[in-house]
């Protein structure tokens, strides 16, 4: 079982928070054996003592940053240190925990401070975090350092997975180097890629809340569990208040139930007048503990919503729901994959412009901070573990499933309690159709579901639908599928026909709704001809229109959705097959529209009077 319910920080009468965002000291371990850093202790004294350090921003990937094709193709352990004062109170006052969080770093980190080891966290896209209220306090002065390494080395057992090939040929290479080989097509960007922060808690104090809604006619249900932590027998109290701050709903006992009489349901955009709403569910904690009394504020936002999956339906609060949306990356010029509010204010505009009412978290999980935006603007979010690029059998051994099945934990754990999380995907593309496939995705599926009974499970796949060995344990069928691209390119006509099987083959095997989880095609912006040609302003807009004939036709039996690959253009390895980056997005890197996000957002918005 996972150490702690990671809430997300939020500030309360009762709990403060320092962001420790901004410049930090780098440097990277350049050294033949890549771990000089862990030999000589850099983290023991300040970096710059150690060697020569350069500003690095936290958060973003350190890829982009520089001008150096050696730190942007680096690979290995990277050291960031900033120092920080912690408010005197803070540390004067032994009734509160000192915390550091880590939102995400990828991929393996390592965590000191005052050179001291607080934590240690396998895994590039989920947050991690230390009590360090011991070590601040045993420092004579106000000023810590932090010390954070980080290692974006992939190996068969981690989540992607990856190898690491050494081309030392004397004859051919005159120093040598290494590469990170992957299965999947995004740039392995490394850092600190979310934000870092320090918030107190009281010695007492709230670990851990997890929500289960429904509701019967107009009556709201939320069940609530909360777990405190720090004393045996906590009084807790919980109050729900709606938009306009009136109190609906209140309970006593570290569990419940709360009825909402007149409830405003959850509703995703474009489905409702009044998309996205939220109460808030405050729970206070009260303790007595060696004398002394303490208490726990903590709020979380709560959507009142119920999902379902029949045959032919996703049903979100016992409504049809349809998918038509996008998959997107956490990618743009510079910061990599740093969290940006700029771009993830300007996504969501776009997303809303687009009449997108959906996204699959592809590959990996997003910042929480997206996720909270999802929840206010209605989103719905298909939820996607890293499980990207598991081709190699090696992959599917003991190591690597136990691995897989804790970041299930870390992501169900982080994410449960968000309303416009309806679905998780535990991978995408994954060699199906080997035999191990089929012992390993029943495990990872039926892990899932007995970590949270209330969301369908699926993974993406691209395989054969007769050979899958792991589509038997979904919940919905999630199809990639690129035809007139991969397969017969330059071929438009084929798509009708193609698509029309795929379609058939899937709901014929296993009668599960489908969604087409990845269509689309390279546009370089800008480039046109007639007759269309690959890689055109034209031929992506073709294949647009080819594939969403057939949606029409089938949404109307069993297709309950269509997620266009991507979004945006965004960041690769370099390869023979993609010219600085992969262009399928509908809109530039830069986000500006191509000629296919015109057509979509016609579309879409069409489909949302349809469907809506
Ligand atoms: C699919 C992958 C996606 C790729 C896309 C492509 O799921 O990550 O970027 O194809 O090739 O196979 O553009």
């Amino acid at each position: 079982a996972l150490d702690g319910g990671m809430l997300y920080p939020r500030e309360s009468q009762t709990r403060e928070i320092k962001e420790l965002n901004g410049l930090w000291s780098f440097r990277a371990d350049f050294s033949r054996s890549r771990n000089l850093g862990f030999e000589k202790a850099w983290f023991k004294s300040p970096l710059a003592q150690t060697g020569p350090v350069i500003d690095m921003p936290v958060p973003a990937s350190f890829n982009d940053i520089t001008q150096e094709p050696r730190l942007r193709d680096f690979i290995g352990w990277v050291w960031y240190e900033r120092e920080v004062v912690v408010p005197q109170r803070w540390l004067s006052d032994g009734s509160l925990r000192i915390v550091l969080r880590v939102g995400s770093a990828h991929y393996y980190s390592v965590v000191w401070v005052n050179g001291q080891q607080v934590t240690e966290h396998e895994g590039g896209h989920l947050p991690f975090e230390a009590d360090i209220s011991r070590v601040v306090r045993a420092s004579p002065t106000v000023q810590c350092r932090i010390t954070i390494a980080v290692n974006n080395t992939l190996t068969l057992e981690t989540l992607p997975p990856g190898t690491i090939q050494y081309m030392n040929d004397p004859s051919k290479y005159p120093a040598g180097y290494f590469v990170q080989n992957t299965n999947f097509d995004f740039f392995n960007y490394a850092g600190i890629h979310r934000p870092v922060l320090l918030y107190t808690t009281p010695n007492v104090y709230i670990d851990d809340i997890t929500v289960v809604t429904g509701f019967a006619d107009n009556i709201g249900v939320i069940n609530y569990q909360t777990s405190v932590l720090g004393s045996p027998n906590p009084t807790v109290k919980v109050t729900l208040t709606d938009k306009d701050g009136q109190c609906v709903a209140s309970s006593n006992g570290v569990a419940g139930t709360l009825k909402i009489v007149n409830v405003n349901l959850w509703w995703p955009y474009l489905m409702h007048e009044n998309p996205g709403y939220l109460y808030s569910l405050e729970v206070h904690v009260t303790a007595e503990s060696s004398g002394k009394r303490y208490e726990d504020f903590y709020t979380l936002p709560v959507g009142v919503r119920t999902v379902q999956v029949t045959k032919t339906q996703f049903l979100i609060n016992n409504k049809p729901f349809y998918f038509h949306g996008v998959n997107k990356h956490e990618d743009s010029d510079v910061r990599g994959k740093g969290l940006d509010w700029p771009l993830i204010v300007k996504d969501f505009n776009l997303l809303k412009w687009l009449g997108a009412n959906s996204f699959r978290t592809s590959h990996y999980p997003y910042a929480e901070e997206i996720l909270q935006m999802c929840d206010r603007h209605g989103i719905v979010v298909i939820d996607e573990c890293p499980g990207v690029g598991i081709k190699d059998i090696r992959s599917f051994g003991n190591a690597s499933l136990a691995h897989h099945l804790v970041v299930m934990e870390e992501l169900v754990r982080r994410d449960k309690n968000h309303p416009s999380v309806v679905m998780w995907s535990v991978a995408n593309e994954p060699a199906a159709e080997m035999p191990p496939a089929d012992f390993y995705f029943k495990s990872v599926i039926t892990h899932t579901k007995s970590l949270d009974q209330t969301r369908p499970v699926t993974f993406i796949t691209d395989s054969n639908y007769a050979r899958d060995k792991g589509a038997p344990y979904v919940d919905v069928i999630c199809v990639n599928s690129y035809f007139s691209w991969y397969h017969d390119p330059g071929h438009l006509e084929v798509i009708p026909i193609q698509l029309n099987t795929q379609f058939e083959n899937w709901y014929g095997k296993y009668q599960k709704p489908i969604i087409q989880s990845e269509y689309g095609a390279d546009v370089v912006p800008g480039l046109h001809t007639d007759p269309p040609m690959m890689f055109t302003e034209e031929y992506q807009k073709i294949v647009l229109e080819n594939y969403h004939s057939v949606f029409d036709q089938k949404r109307k039996e069993y297709v309950i959705g269509e997620l266009i690959w991507n979004f945006a253009d965004f960041m690769t390895a370099q390869t023979v097959t993609r010219v600085v980056g992969n262009k399928k997005g509908v809109f530039s890197r830069q986000r500006q529209p191509k000629a296919g996000a015109f057509i979509l957002r016609e579309r879409y918005w069409r489909l949302a009077n349809e469907t809506g």
